[in-house]
């Protein structure tokens, strides 16, 4: 995959989140088996999905890691699955190199790692595969990163590790066309963090760099709504529309189907649109 497949045309892209984790938060390792998990990702891709996003690993608050080869028995087998019976790019989202490399030889096209290519061996790795990489910012480790997130000005300090970090990326070798930017909505963020965050997402547009913004069902919604996990839908597509007009270039999503419907309709009824486009357009 291509940042001209990713990101042309200035339309916000839909990530489809398909969790191959016996253990995540809101699908309940529905999809751990890998035919109803191709399912998923064939209805997704139906939906108009424009990448599937692959993990194996819990990244929950308080989530233990889980092992290489466990990681490696629940992602491949999928990401040669799905990209071979879908046709759409898929993401591996991951920490490991070694789960980054075997995903791409499977054929994924992208690689999303919440801990921003931190791991030993991962930096060198993704620049070596030579496709698009997300890097997200977290606060300590899914461990313990909820238990007390602190900031002086988060986004200033979001803001400045991400651009840190995407410098890092250049200097290993990635093509700054090839760095995606991403906030990481509740990776140590308190509510008012991930309000103000949101409340940023134009800043982070305007670093130049395509933006990724995951809140779908995320406890930002929960707390705004009073409602438990599977009750988050409506609040999703809301935030993903907001997201998108506030210049996002990807919007990594449950629920494919109607984040697109969404989406398409804002972007043809929206007054203002495209007065100012948005900064991985220019
Ligand atoms: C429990 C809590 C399970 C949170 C799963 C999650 C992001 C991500 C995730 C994100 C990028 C979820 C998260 N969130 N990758 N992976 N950005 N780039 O809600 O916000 O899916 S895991």
């Amino acid at each position: 995959m291509n940042r001209a497949v990713l990101f042309a045309a200035g339309q916000t892209r839909v990530m489809g989140i398909l969790n191959a984790t016996p253990d995540s938060f809101s699908d309940g390792g529905l999809w751990t088996a890998l035919e109803p998990a191709l399912r998923h990702a064939v209805h997704m891709a139906e939906s108009g999905a424009d990448v599937i996003d692959i993990g194996g690993e819990s990244t929950r608050p308080g989530a233990g890691e889980v092992p290489l080869q466990e990681e490696l028995d629940r992602v491949i087998p999928l990401v040669e699955a799905v990209t071979r019976e879908t046709g759409v790019p898929v993401s591996v989202d991951t920490s490991k190199p070694e789960v980054m490399e075997a995903a791409v030889k499977s054929g994924a096209g992208m690689i999303n790692d919440v801990f921003a290519l931190r791991r030993e061996g991962a930096l060198e790795t993704a620049a070596r595969l030579d496709v698009p990489v997300c890097i997200m910012h977290m606060q300590g480790r899914p461990r313990d990163m909820q238990q007390e997130p602190r900031y002086h000005d988060v986004v200033s300090e979001v803001l400045r590790f991400l651009l840190a970090r995407a410098g890092d990326c250049e200097e290993a070798g990635i093509p700054s066309g090839n760095i995606v930017i991403d906030p990481g909505f509740g990776f140590g963020k308190s509510h008012q963090h991930n309000m103000d965050l949101f409340h940023a997402i134009p800043r982070f547009c305007a670093t130049g760099y395509p933006v990724l913004i995951g809140v779908s069902r995320k406890s930002l919604l929960g707390k705004l709504t009073s409602r438990p996990v599977a009750d988050r839908a409506a609040a999703s597509i809301a935030a993903a529309v907001l997201a998108a007009q506030a210049g996002a270039a990807m919007i990594r999503v449950h629920d494919v189907a109607e984040t697109v419907d969404a989406l398409k309709v804002a972007r043809e009824l929206a007054t203002l649109r495209y007065e100012t486009e948005p900064a991985h357009n220019r």
